[in-house]
């Protein structure tokens, strides 16, 4: 699987993750211990000039063909659970990276939350305008950039200037953001992958009322 998306080979991705299903292997194992490794190395292997940018795009291409196998197997799993939350998501204006932030709606899909997906190079006002229409109760925002990391404290200056900041909680990822970045821009948590992102929400749902229940055993 790694391999795959190293070569950008959609069309092993695809078979691999077909095989893996049908072998009853877990589709989060599949993405996080198979695929993810890959897109990892490919961003290594394109820092340091061995990889290109049409490279980098096969890549991702190959990505989301694995991803098109496993997506409806992980969302299977949200139906069988009480709706936790909702949360609106996307990726910050000027950025079109999407894998992650995908992976982290298939994951809270799968958790029980309710995920309305914006899509990416989306502004701080469309999020503010969904998270109203939804009654949103968490806004996710990735950036993959670092610049537009800074975007992600527009977003909370919109839900500010929208009046909706004391009910929407913020949770901030992507693979140049930090804790201490997250803390600097006043947003809720931060959350490292997709799993931690369902966790920090979990958590969220928590504290927004105390005796419901989370989930976590
Ligand atoms: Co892109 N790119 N890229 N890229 N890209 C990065 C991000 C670099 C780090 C590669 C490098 O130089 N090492 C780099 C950024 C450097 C920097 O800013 N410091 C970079 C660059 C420079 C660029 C371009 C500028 C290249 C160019 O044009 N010269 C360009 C920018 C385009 C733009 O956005 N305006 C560009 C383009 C591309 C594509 C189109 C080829 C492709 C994206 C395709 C797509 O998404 N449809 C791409 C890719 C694939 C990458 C790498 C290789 C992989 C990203 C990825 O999918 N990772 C990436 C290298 C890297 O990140 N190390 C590289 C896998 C996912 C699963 O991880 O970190 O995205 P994730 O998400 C995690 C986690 O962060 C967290 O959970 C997710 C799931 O576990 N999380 C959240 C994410 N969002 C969250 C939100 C939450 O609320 C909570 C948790």
């Amino acid at each position: 699987m790694r391999q795959s998306i190293l070569d950008g080979a959609s069309d092993t991705a695809t078979t691999l993750a077909q095989q893996a299903v049908a072998a009853g292997v877990s589709p989060l194992d599949a993405i996080n211990n198979g695929y993810v490794p890959g897109m990892q190395e490919v961003g290594e292997q394109f820092a340091k000039g061995q990889m290109f940018l049409p490279d980098m795009m096969a890549s991702a291409e190959a990505m989301r063909a694995a991803m098109t196998v496993l997506d409806p197997e992980l969302k299977k799993l949200g139906k069988e659970r009480p709706m936790s939350g909702v949360v609106v998501l996307g990726t910050t204006k000027g950025d079109i990276h999407e894998i992650g932030k995908t992976l982290v709606g298939t994951l809270l899909t799968a958790s029980g939350f309710r995920v309305h997906d914006l899509g990416v190079d989306v502004a701080g006002e469309k999020f503010a305008a969904k998270a109203r229409e939804l009654n949103a109760d968490i806004v996710g925002v990735s950036a993959l950039l670092t610049t537009t990391m800074r975007n992600q404290r527009g977003v909370i200056e919109a839900l500010d200037k929208a009046g909706l900041r004391s009910q929407v909680k913020v949770m901030v990822g992507g693979a140049p953001v930090s804790r201490r970045w997250a803390e600097e821009i006043g947003a809720d948590g931060y959350a490292k992958d997709a799993m931690s992102a369902v966790d920090l929400a979990r958590e969220f749902m928590q504290q927004k009322t105390p005796n419901a229940v989370t989930g976590r055993t």
